[in-house]
């Protein structure tokens, strides 16, 4: 998806021109994938532009740098408030909002101890991740040939720049193969998550959701859903999930904050139980966008800017 260019970037606590919004080469980054990122929605509800569940993704930044010793320069706070600035001075009132810590100009060599810890927060408008009408119809997706890294490789709970070199290498071989997305497996050979998304099965009215110690990045569109499942009546169980439980689960879909609610019609070209989006995927939808759009809001999880 082309990137739709606005005005400003927020960098260092300054907000600078788009084109102007540069690091030198030689930055840290750029070598050794030593980024931490988020991804976060700020929707147009009825009741005003709003950011959805902007503590928690907040608390996840600081989680991710943390477990890296890569002490972020500036408060929760601060970086709330550099978000909010962000939006307001490109006038958005939908879109998607990305900060990046990342390992600055200092040193060269693998140890980043003597680098910067540099912080960007941009903004631009994004669509349906996984291509127009995905929401609606569902996507086919594929298992993919690639695993998700084993324990105590690369930490799967931190949203590091250089995990989506996995991501990266899952997503393309989907794409190539005609898919729209692929499904990983762990170091086990148990479902793990999409490229970019985590997913869940319905079998029997039960959803089931791979655990955290499944090399998933725990993801807060999951956690907004399990909680959504609950409430609705649902149990929601989350434990291993063997690779064959993908072809006769009678629903399976995807959620992100890119993805939000998306539902999964065939994995290999193995219908999904009608091959087309399930009563409880669609209900799960609806309560999710009757939050985001309606502001709908009995859990707090829209914070009004
Ligand atoms: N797993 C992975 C690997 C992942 O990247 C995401 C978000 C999730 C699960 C879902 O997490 P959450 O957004 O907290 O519900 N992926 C982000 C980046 C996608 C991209 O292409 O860039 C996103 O959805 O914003």
């Amino acid at each position: 998806m082309p990137i739709k260019k606005v005005d400003k970037i927020w960098m260092n606590g300054k907000l600078v021109d788009w084109d102007d919004a540069k690091i030198h080469v030689l930055s840290h980054v750029v070598h050794y994938g030593s980024s931490w990122f988020e991804g976060i929605r700020c929707y147009e509800t009825k009741r005003g532009a709003a950011i959805f569940r902007l503590d928690a993704h907040l608390r996840r930044l600081y989680d991710s740098t943390k477990m890296y010793r890569a002490p972020i320069p500036y408060t929760p706070a601060q970086l709330e408030e550099g978000i909010k600035e962000t939006i307001r001075a490109n006038n958005l009132k939908a879109c998607y909002i990305r900060p990046v810590a990342y390992r600055g100009y200092g040193d060269m060599g693998v140890n980043p101890l003597s680098c910067p810890v540099d912080v960007m927060i941009a903004v631009w408008e994004w669509g349906a991740y996984l291509g127009g009408g995905a929401l609606d119809s569902g996507i086919d997706v594929c298992v993919s040939s690639w695993s998700r890294s084993a324990p105590n490789t690369f930490p799967s709970m931190a949203k590091a720049g250089g995990n989506y070199l996995n991501s990266q290498l899952i997503k393309m071989e989907a794409i190539l193969a005609g898919y729209a997305e692929g499904i990983a497996l762990d170091a086990c050979g148990n479902v793990s998550e999409g490229s970019g998304e985590n997913i869940f099965l319905v079998r029997d009215e039960v959803l089931y959701t791979p655990p955290v110690s499944a090399a998933i990045l725990p993801g807060i569109t999951r956690l907004c859903v399990i909680h959504l499942a609950e409430d609705l009546g649902y149990k929601v169980v989350e434990a291993s999930i063997p690779r064959e439980m993908l072809f006769i689960a009678d629903e399976v879909f995807f959620t992100g904050t890119a993805a939000e609610v998306t539902p999964i019609r065939s994995v290999d070209r193995i219908p999904v139980g009608e091959a087309k989006p399930g009563p409880i995927t669609l209900q799960l939808q609806r309560s999710f966008f009757d939050i985001v759009q309606n502001a709908n809001d009995k859990y707090h999880w829209l914070k009004f800017i």
